[in-house]
């Protein structure tokens, strides 16, 4: 039997809908519909959506709507906002809204104003922040701190790392950042490796500090700073930032110096809680707060537009068709701003952590597509390698453009061409280059399909002025209920992330197997097995020894 999402009406009129205009070219569509871009566009919070270069018609759109009605994406976006624990199977409330809302706000969630503790944290990053900052918070030596190193992983450091060089050109120059996340021991060694202990601060990250990565790079930084200033050191140079005050205490952290959040936070939702102690240290508390400003605009505007002029949910529409309709299994973000290079980065774990699941809210099977995988680079790099197959391959790739209209380090006609780019990649996506007109400039026959661009590529172009710190936070506040209305609509708990446990919980297994002084009894497959006696031969260098 179909799922529940397969018998709504608009889904079965969509697949229909498909059926009959699966043939339509975004050539036809835009000789047709001399306004198609101002019907297919909406604006909101500085940000411009153009997606009239998507495979959709009115039609498409209202029943897309009409989906998303049937499928009680507004009561769930409510149920949001008004912090019902919609996280189903951790039975939580799903509140990163409550952090970005301004002080004065009131939202009681289990009996509890949010909005007073998130101001109260706020607080105290602040005057932190400040600190640092001024130079009054001393190392165990008495100089002022010169460098940061952010230690976490996942959503304790993708957020950190993704705003850090996003809102760099508006950052402390004479504070150095750091962001160790791999327990890959150089990613710890190379972070620190130009850096002195007496005058290095670092955040250790972790919402439940128990994340085998965090706590072991945290002991070697613990390590390094008190075999250089002694055990009493510590307390000038490590903050923590967790939910878990117990074992914060334990790693001999004082709490006066942990910044606290909430079980409601979720990991990869967390960059503008006190998980963004390094992104406030960087651009200080007054950007910081533009930085809030931002998503909770975006967070306004998804609350209250109506759907069809409503960001996220647009984008949200459009690619659950280009997913579940025209079947494509990626999106591409490229965002033409230098400063934004980790933002497909931060947006992998922020869309496929969120709507990667293969079962429904109440565990049911799925036999639909979730989750594309995301992925992307900065333009006009990309245009250099992997476009050929966005523009000529056999598969279709959705791609996001975004583009600021503004650089922030004008320098000749740089600007322009890279600008010129967004628009002339969307251009060649949809429209691409037929047979007759490859013909018309004279190629030669043997070359001429080579030639040809089909065209009738997806894209959406977000088109915005400048980069600012309260852009950024609608921007991700926009992908953030992107994923939220497609969860909705698929139907999934978009706020657990069950699937990264089962390799965690193997690993912890596996590494006694491969430290142990004696060939221990191995109890794996086959394959793992070999491999783990190969490592251990590997490792003593005992080359014979693996097979
Ligand atoms: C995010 C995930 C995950 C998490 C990391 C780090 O939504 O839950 O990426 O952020 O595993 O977890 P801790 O912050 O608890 O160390």
């Amino acid at each position: 039997m179909k799922s529940e999402l397969r018998q709504r009406d608009a889904w079965r009129n969509l697949e229909e809908h498909f059926e009959q205009t699966k043939g339509h070219l975004l050539r036809e569509l835009f000789a047709n519909d001399p306004a198609r871009a101002t019907r297919f566009s909406a604006e909101a919070e500085g940000i411009y959506l153009d997606y009239s270069k998507n495979r959709v018609t009115s039609e498409t759109m209202a029943l897309l709507f009409e989906l998303a009605r049937e499928s009680g994406l507004e009561t769930r976006r409510d149920a949001m906002f008004k912090g019902e624990h919609i996280n189903v199977s951790e039975d939580r409330a799903v509140l990163h809204i409550a952090l970005r809302l301004p002080a004065g706000a009131s939202l009681v969630v289990d009996d509890v104003d949010v909005v007073s503790q998130v101001h109260d944290v706020l607080a105290r990053m602040t005057d932190f922040a400040n600190r640092v900052r001024s130079g009054d918070w001393k190392g165990a030596t008495g100089k002022p701190i010169k460098n940061v190193v952010n230690v976490g992983i996942g959503g304790s450091d993708l957020g950190p790392v993704m705003a850090y060089e996003a809102l760099r050109y508006y950052s402390k120059r004479d504070l150095t950042f750091r962001f160790v996340s791999n327990v890959d021991s150089t990613d710890f060694v190379e972070a620190v490796r130009d850096l002195s202990p007496d005058e290095t601060l670092f955040i250790i990250s972790s919402k439940t500090f128990t994340t085998l990565e965090t706590l072991t790079n945290a002991q070697s930084a613990r390590d390094w700073v008190t075999s250089a200033l002694g055990t009493d050191a510590v307390a000038h140079h490590f903050v923590a930032v967790s939910t878990n005050e117990k074992l914060v205490t334990t790693f001999g952290i004082d709490t006066k110096n942990m910044f606290g959040f909430w079980d409601w936070v979720g990991g990869r939702y967390s960059m503008d809680s006190a998980i963004g102690l390094s992104t406030m240290l960087a651009i200080g508390p007054e950007l910081f707060a533009e930085l809030l400003a931002g998503f909770h605009a975006m967070d306004e505007h998804f609350r209250t537009a109506p759907l069809e002029k409503n960001l996220p949910v647009l984008m949200g529409l459009i690619g659950l068709w280009n997913r579940d309709f025209l079947g494509c299994p990626s999106v591409g973000v490229m965002p033409y701003e230098q400063y934004l290079k980790r933002l497909p980065a931060y947006l992998q774990q922020l869309t496929m952590e969120s709507n990667g699941k293969h079962v429904t809210l109440r565990g049911g099977e799925i036999d639909y597509d979730t989750g594309a995988l995301y992925w992307g680079e900065p333009g006009t790099n990309g245009q250099h390698s992997f476009y050929q197959l966005i523009h000529q391959g056999t598969t279709i790739v959705p791609v996001d453009l975004i583009g600021f209209a503004q650089s922030l380090n004008p320098l000749g006609r740089h600007h322009d061409i890279l600008s010129s780019n967004v628009f002339a990649q969307a251009e060649a996506l949809a429209f691409g280059k037929t047979e007759e007109e490859v013909r018309a400039e004279g190629t030669p026959e043997h070359v001429v399909a080579h030639r040809v661009m089909q065209g009738n590529r997806p894209t959406n172009v977000l088109l915005c002025e400048v980069l600012t710190p309260r852009l950024l936070g609608s921007l991700v506040a926009l992908y953030e209920h992107v994923v939220f209305t497609q969860g909705a609509i698929w139907g999934v708990d978009s706020f657990d992330q069950w699937g990264v446990e089962l390799g965690k919980v193997l690993a912890v297994r596996i590494i006694p197997e491969l430290e142990s002084s004696d060939e221990p009894e191995l109890h794996h497959d086959s394959s793992t097995n070999e491999l783990i006696k190969r490592y251990r031969a590997l490792k003593r260098n005992d080359h014979d020894a693996g097979s």
